[in-house]
């Protein structure tokens, strides 16, 4: 079993995981993620107990019961960059003595979803509806630095939209990981759309806004609107599944992503209020969890 040092997994004072502050005997096996701290208060509000609360920076966390089910609720900031970090030491949490810095003998696994809001790319993704990502492809570039990468993506697909995109290779590859099937089943009802999410690697340009900047393909939304790959077609942009669903692939655990359309893109719509509503996908996710 291998063993990890200081420098590469930096564990507090406390016997916390050196970003989300939390304890291993506080992490439950299914977790909730989003991406604003303040979400994870609206999550928590459904609890029927809680056993532990803590925050650092962007990274809030409350563990309780919800109908007797023990639940994570972890919030992870914006971008895949956090992704890293909250995947990571969750893993670490679960797999990882933090007395010994030895890996464990059994593997723990995590079921991870996300609850998110994003933008909708089609017609039939009007603001209000819940997208879940059976595929995401990433434009964060994040899961290249990993080894194992080629093995979890789905190549086919990435080549078929790097062509069809006549993709620039200045932005670093796209990768496309794959949610966790039976989780999909278990969590997509005929109230979520299924599809394709693009996860970017920021809001406003790498989106295809352009607010006083041009774009380097000012063509971009248009190609991805009509992007088709079997049945598949993209829905949404967000900024976090594509880490989430390779990273988690890539450690053994079972991940997906559902998110809220509060701007349609396609109708130049957007929705700012949209807090209240997405209590609703929330609650949806609680019971399916
Ligand atoms: C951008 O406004 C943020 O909203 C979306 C994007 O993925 C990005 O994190 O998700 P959250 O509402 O979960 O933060
Ligand atoms: N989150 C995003 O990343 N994009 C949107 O358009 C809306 C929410």
């Amino acid at each position: 079993m291998k063993h990890f040092p200081p420098s590469e997994l930096p564990i507090n004072a406390d016997g916390s995981a050196f970003h989300l502050h939390l304890k291993p005997e506080n992490l439950a096996d299914k977790v909730i993620l989003v991406g604003d701290p303040g979400r994870v208060e609206t999550v928590a509000a459904h609890f029927d107990s809680v056993e532990a609360e803590v925050a650092s920076r962007e990274f809030r966390t409350i563990t309780g019961t919800y109908k007797g089910k023990r639940i994570t609720a972890q919030s992870t900031g914006i971008g895949c960059d956090n992704i890293d970090i909250v995947v990571t030491e969750l893993d670490a949490l679960a797999n990882i003595d933090f007395t010994t810095r030895m890996e464990n003998e059994k593997f723990r696994q995590l079921t991870l979803v996300r609850i998110g809001t994003c933008g909708g790319l089609q017609p039939e993704t009007p603001i209000g509806t819940f997208v879940a990502s059976s595929k995401s492809i990433g434009f964060d570039g994040l899961l290249n630095y990993y080894a194992g990468r080629d093995e979890v993506c789905d190549l086919e697909l990435e080549e078929a939209f790097v062509k069809h995109m006549d993709w620039c290779a200045k932005k670093g590859a796209p990768y496309v990981a794959t949610a966790c099937p039976e989780l999909i089943e278990q969590i997509a009802g005929e109230d979520m759309v299924r599809g394709i999410t693009i996860a970017c690697g920021g809001f406003y340009g790498p989106q295809g806004r352009q607010i006083r900047l041009g774009i380097q393909d000012p063509n971009q939304n248009e190609k991805v609107e009509s992007f088709r790959y079997g049945d598949l077609k993209v829905c949404n942009f967000e900024m976090e599944s594509s880490a989430l669903a390779g990273l988690a692939s890539l450690f053994g655990h079972r991940a997906m992503t559902c998110c809220m359309v509060i701007a349609n893109r396609y109708a130049k719509e957007m929705n700012t209020q949209y807090k209240n509503k997405i209590d609703d996908l929330i609650r949806l996710v609680l019971d399916r969890i």
